[in-house]
């Protein structure tokens, strides 16, 4: 192992190192914010040769530095840990859009899931594991972003650490994969490799596909006068949406403990889109049934109809709590969109969003 991985566990929390992947998506500018403020040095693993994302990163997150890498590639994710010799690799990159996995779904299986097994060969390989040769205390730790949408069609709720999977999607499939990769080279390696199983969580930096901000961003503009209509899919489905800023705390969390361990991360609390759109357009003074849609364009050939978490492992055993409640995320959601459309019409930073099933 090298001497930077040593370092681990040692007092002094300034000499860690963390390489994120996914770092220019929503919860890669939480978690390196929240690691800087831990006195961490942040790398980002950023895919492409001018990758436009790295800007928007930027004006969120200043001190990161980048290093490139695709998880599509097994050598650049070698050449990205020997680079970078880090204390934590946490897995964030995926295509973590579920319509868009239906829509390319071979692409998703090697990114969400072949991606996971690319960066744990990519850890073993540097750190030189093998069978007969297991790592030492300064091992690379890994924290893998595992999804609720593994839990898929749920038979039991609320869903715990030991609650069966049952995928509905190409990407619960894949970040199924990702899952049962990660436990298996903890269990065959003895890595320091673990899974948080988030349930969803939003901020006014979620990208405009999913239905929060979609929510936020359809509100801000019939309150603007910029629209009149926002078309939805499925307004029944539930979940526990939380904010993402306090599921960043968490994945730090899971990767400073002694012993490697899953945990399951979410509010314990559930609602339906339908009571989103509602409390999204109250907020701003609207009426939803004025102005909503329902469209089959956006239904999905197989849904996951209820999540909600049972986080009593994390509270227990992590300390952590969700500090933002549901109303206080979507009315900050709606307030940021407000501000963010005064000021132009069509942000240049707005994310593309497509139509989908
Ligand atoms: P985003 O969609 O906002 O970000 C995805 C990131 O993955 C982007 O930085 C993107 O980079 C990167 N990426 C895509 N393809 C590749 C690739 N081939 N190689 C390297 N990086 C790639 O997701 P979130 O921030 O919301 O989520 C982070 C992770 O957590 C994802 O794995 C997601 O599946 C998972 N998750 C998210 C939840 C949520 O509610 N937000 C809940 C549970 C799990 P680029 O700029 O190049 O496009
Ligand atoms: P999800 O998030 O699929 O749960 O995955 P999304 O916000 O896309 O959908 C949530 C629920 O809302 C319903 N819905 C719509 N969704 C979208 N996007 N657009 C619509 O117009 C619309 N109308 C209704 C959906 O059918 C669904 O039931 C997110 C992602 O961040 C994943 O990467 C992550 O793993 C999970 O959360 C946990």
């Amino acid at each position: 192992m090298s001497p930077v991985s040593d370092r681990y566990g040692q007092e002094d929390p300034l000499s860690r190192r963390a390489l994120i992947t996914g770092i220019t998506g929503q919860d890669g500018s939480y978690l390196a914010e929240h690691l800087l403020a831990q006195g961490h040095e942040v790398w980002g693993l950023v895919r492409g040769q001018a990758n436009p994302h790295v800007a928007r990163l930027r004006k969120h997150v200043g001190d990161v530095r980048i290093t490139t890498g695709d998880l599509l590639d097994q050598g650049s994710l070698i050449s990205a840990v020997e680079r970078v010799q880090p204390d934590e690799v946490y897995n964030l990159g995926a295509i973590s859009y579920v319509p868009m996995s239906w829509q390319q779904a071979e692409l998703t299986a090697e990114v969400t899931g072949m991606g996971v097994l690319r960066m744990l060969e990519a850890i073993r390989v540097v750190s030189g594991i093998s069978p007969s040769r297991t790592p030492g205390s300064g091992q690379i730790r890994f924290y893998q972003a595992s999804s609720s949408e593994m839990f898929g069609m749920v038979r039991e709720t609320p869903q715990n650490e030991k609650t069966p999977f049952h995928p509905r999607s190409p990407y619960g499939v894949a970040k199924t994969y990702g899952h049962y990769i990660t436990q298996n080279y903890r269990e065959s390696y003895g890595m320091f490799a673990v899974s948080g199983i988030l349930f969803n969580h939003e901020s006014p930096r979620r990208g405009a596909e999913f239905v929060t901000r979609k929510v936020s961003l359809g509100v801000a503009r019939i309150k603007l006068g910029l629209a009149k209509e926002l078309r939805l899919g499925n307004l029944e489905a539930r979940r526990d949406w939380g904010f993402a800023g306090d599921y960043a705390r968490a994945m730090h969390l899971m990767l400073s403990q002694d012993t490697p361990e899953d945990f399951v991360i979410g509010t314990g609390e559930t609602h339906s889109v339908r009571e989103l759109v509602e409390f999204a357009f109250r907020t701003a003074g609207l009426d939803w049934r004025d102005h909503v849609v329902t469209d089959p364009r956006y239904t999905r050939p197989a849904e996951v109809d209820l999540l909600c978490a049972d986080p009593k492992k994390a509270r227990e055993q992590l300390g952590w709590e969700p500090e933002v409640t549901f109303e206080e995320l979507v009315t900050m959601m709606v307030e940021s969109d407000l501000r963010l459309l005064s000021e132009s019409a069509r942000p240049e930073d707005e994310p593309f969003s497509p139509d989908h099933w």
